[in-house]
């Protein structure tokens, strides 16, 4: 009997709007497995919260989350307050005290998905890319002197450790030798102009590469990679990357898939000394927020990599069936998809199923 305790973090904008029909398919799952069930607990934290107190979450929220066995999350962003301070404020945070050095995003092109690209079919595009979560460009590292001035001079620094850096690496390399699909690790850097963190991540990329003789390697710099994702996105089977060029190139990976809504994201603590957090790629999306109609089926696929995260492969994928289901059968699908479904009809449709199995 496996009772898991969740986390439940909506955030702001339509994170608050999706979270739902996260929680919806666990109950769901649970519902059809035996010995399978959750606790949830919702904390309030995001920019509501900061308006409330001046904090997007409580002082000791680290030390309550360290409690929980995952995380569910929404999202954070928030029109009337500046992105810094509300992504340092929550999400940031998290990743890094949780030590969630390792970043799963998948893009799969579903059958009954349409992709901007001419003449991709479903299945063409099938490629996971690894984040590194809690350095490289994200490092709050830095500092601001003579404000104002004419003197102003600003300081933003990388920051690339041979322990996440490698983390990250040999992560990709372990997890496409188990995936076993195109048996190649893409690695993407801009180390002709940054030469130190990004020479010395492909330095470490060569000596992890050298444990796995079986892979084909290949490295990119990030803008022949951003042209590559458009024009050859098949070409493609794991990528590794530093946090900020995962981060866009994992949005340009997700609309050649059809949508931003599709796209699931975990954060992995590789140790297990913490929890680890499982979100929609998309965050607080201000242009449709408030309105229901976001698609619930990021954060229902990002359950499904909790699922398999704590272990649970079947619940897993029985809930990655439901999603592949609800978009080839094209009955309920909200507009990004080209429907008209609200984010709960859409949500109630993939809890109805992942119960029908
Ligand atoms: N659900 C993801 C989310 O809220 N993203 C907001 C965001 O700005 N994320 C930046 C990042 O993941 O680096």
């Amino acid at each position: 009997m496996a009772e898991y305790k969740v986390a439940v973090i909506p955030g702001d904008g339509v994170g608050l709007e999706v979270i739902d029909e996260g929680r919806k398919a666990l109950e769901a799952v649970a519902g059809v497995t035996d010995g399978l069930s959750f606790q949830f607990t919702e904390f309030p934290w995001g920019s509501e919260f900061y308006r409330e107190t001046g904090k997007l979450m409580p002082d000791d929220g680290i030390e309550t989350l360290k409690g929980f066995d995952t995380i569910l999350f929404g999202a954070v962003g928030d029109p009337n307050i500046p992105d810094h301070i509300t992504l340092h404020g929550l999400l940031l945070p998290m990743r890094r005290s949780f030590d969630q050095g390792v970043c799963i995003r998948p893009a799969y092109l579903y059958p009954g998905v349409e992709s901007p690209l001419s003449g991709k079919k479903a299945g063409d595009i099938d490629m996971v890319i690894f984040r590194e979560n809690t350095e490289g460009e994200y490092a709050p590292v830095g500092g601001r002197l003579y404000a104002g001035t004419a003197h102003e001079t600003v300081v933003q620094t990388n920051m690339f450790t041979r322990r996440g850096t490698e983390r990250i690496i040999r992560a990709a390399f372990e997890y496409c030798v188990r995936r076993n699909k195109g048996n190649k690790v893409t690695s993407v850097t801009k180390s002709n102009a940054q030469s130190f963190g990004m020479v010395f991540w492909d330095e470490v990329f060569a000596d992890v590469a050298a444990d796995f003789p079986q892979i084909e390697t290949e490295s990119l710099l990030v803008d022949r990679a951003a042209m590559d994702f458009v024009r050859w996105p098949e070409d493609f089977d794991v990528v590794v990357a530093s946090n900020l060029f995962a981060d866009i190139l994992s949005d340009i990976a997700a609309v050649v898939t059809g949508s931003m809504g599709l796209a699931p994201s975990a954060n992995i603590n590789p140790e297990r000394e913490y929890p680890s957090l499982f979100e929609p790629v998309h965050g607080a999306a201000f242009d449709i927020m408030g309105k229901g109609i976001a698609n619930p089926l990021a954060t229902v696929s990002a359950v499904a990599m909790m699922l398999d995260h704590l272990g649970e492969q079947e619940a897993a994928e029985r809930v990655d069936r439901a999603v592949a289901r609800c978009l080839e059968q094209r009955t309920v699908l909200t507009a990004d998809l080209g429907g008209t479904a609200t984010t709960a009809e859409m949500g109630y449709e993939a809890a109805r199923l992942i119960r029908e199995g």
